[in-house]
């Protein structure tokens, strides 16, 4: 009944050299991975206040590799030692891409977040990739975003998403010394590789567990994080930065848009300072990372330029190009899309000289303070559309059946691209 664990059953090569809790942020080696008890008299543990199971560090286990807490119970979910939330066993047996998305209240972050990874699971199969849930309770949030914008009962069905607040269910709650600290949700998906990909074996290698948060844009305001409330630390171990920079809410981008657009976000009261949300977020990171306020950020950012369908006059009268080309898999596999990184550098090149024009002093502080050469600018559309109207609490809504989203897979695939490039199929540039 003893013998072996989880992490003794897997050959030691396979596990990771150690885990970052999507949590809180603590790094650890997966053997000091905590097991959630299941026996229903040890509904209690000291770090998450409610009745949750306890958090135990397993010494039996049962035959198939499972641990058996201290009354007896079979336990197979997992958890971090630090703050004792849940950290799914696949972290210990692969690598983590963790992308941190950032910008103003009301920039679109959570409009785009469900058409992004809506339109992930619609295409990458295309491109031999599966994307899927690594645990599907804790992104239930991105689920219920996505339902709400893609699955109504009938295309005049008025949408709305919430806006992401500062507490609640975004947010966990742990304690640690009798103080209680507020962590931010993480969104946790599998990247694997399918049958008919172009380099299967190596892309297995650099199969990876994506990891991507949704804060409230006030977050991200000077003063917005407290000690006790750090729910913006994912800026420090981001291995890619979006960063969505609203159009809409600039001066100079009203001037040149309101006439020949009808959206009235143009006429909105809200404007944010998004230079500084901007200079906020790289502060930030470099101060969680140690690094003096003078240094550059060189971990690579896309500025996503949102809510293309109301400006995107400014890019020309053509369309964006296809994402994608048309190839096919080896061996009669039939067909497969490859993702066209030169395609998305020629639109970041045309969004860089119309910023030039209607931000520029937006666009010295991005290359101040981040590598140019590993910066892109990807124009996207979560909506396709503007707001057909107000609902009686003035928030805007769009209609079910014009949502068409617009490039809103290119940031994230851009950055995975750059960082596993064999796992992305991707066209000769
Ligand atoms: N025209 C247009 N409007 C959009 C699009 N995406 C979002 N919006 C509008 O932008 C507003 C804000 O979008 P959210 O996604 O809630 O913004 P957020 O950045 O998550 O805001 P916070 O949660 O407050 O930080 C909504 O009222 C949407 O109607 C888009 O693609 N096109
Ligand atoms: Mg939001
Ligand atoms: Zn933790």
């Amino acid at each position: 009944m003893t013998e072996p664990s989880l992490m003794t059953a897997a050959p030691r090569q396979d596990l990771v050299a150690s885990i970052l809790c999507p949590h809180c942020w603590h790094r650890f080696p997966p053997e000091q991975l905590r097991y959630v008890a299941t026996s229903p008299s040890l509904a209690f543990d000291h770090r998450i206040p409610g009745g949750h199971m306890r958090r135990f560090l397993p010494s039996r286990f049962t035959f198939t590799g499972d641990a058996i807490d201290p009354v007896g119970g079979t336990c197979t979910e997992t958890a971090c030692p630090a703050c004792h939330l849940k950290v799914p066993r696949l972290l210990a047996l692969r690598e983590t891409f963790t992308v941190s998305l950032f910008g103003a209240p009301s920039s679109g972050k959570s409009y785009l977040l469900a058409a992004m990874m809506r339109m992930m699971h619609e295409q990458l199969g295309f491109c031999r990739l599966a994307i899927d849930d690594v645990d599907a309770e804790s992104n239930a949030i991105v689920r219920d975003y996505e339902k709400s914008l893609f699955d109504q009962p009938t295309k005049d069905s008025p949408v709305t998403l919430l806006k992401t607040d500062l507490v609640g269910d975004w947010y966990q709650s742990v304690v640690f010394g009798g103080n209680t600290k507020t962590l931010p949700k993480p969104f946790l998906y599998r990247v694997d590789p399918l049958r008919g990909h172009p380099a299967l074996e190596r892309a297995r290698q650099q199969a990876r567990v994506l990891c991507i948060y949704d804060n409230a844009g006030e977050h991200f305001e000077p003063g917005g994080e407290k000690e006790d409330n750090p729910v913006t630390r994912h800026l420090a171990s981001a291995q890619g930065l979006l960063f969505v920079f609203d159009p809409t809410q600039e001066t100079s981008f009203r001037a040149a848009c309101h006439e020949r657009s009808d959206d009235p976000q143009w006429r909105d009261r809200r404007l944010s300072r998004q230079n500084t949300v901007f200079s906020e977020a790289m502060g930030r990171v470099l101060r969680f990372r140690g690094l003096q306020p003078t240094e550059r950020v060189v971990t690579p950012l896309v500025v996503i330029l949102p809510k293309y369908d109301a400006w995107s006059f400014l890019l020309g009268d053509e369309p964006l190009p296809p994402l994608f080309r048309e190839s096919t898999a080896e061996g009669g596999l039939g067909s497969l899309r490859l993702f066209d990184a030169g395609a998305v550098r020629r639109v970041s090149d045309a969004c860089r000289r119309m910023l030039d024009s209607h931000a520029n002093a937006m666009l010295a502080r991005l290359d101040e303070r981040c590598d140019p050469d590993r910066t892109l600018f990807v124009p996207v559309s979560a909506t396709g559309c503007g707001p057909a109207g107000q609902d009686a609490q003035g928030k805007y809504y769009h209609l079910a059946g014009q949502i068409a989203p617009i490039w809103t897979e290119a940031p994230l695939l851009s950055l995975l691209h750059g960082a596993v490039p064999d796992l992305v199929p991707s066209a000769p540039t």
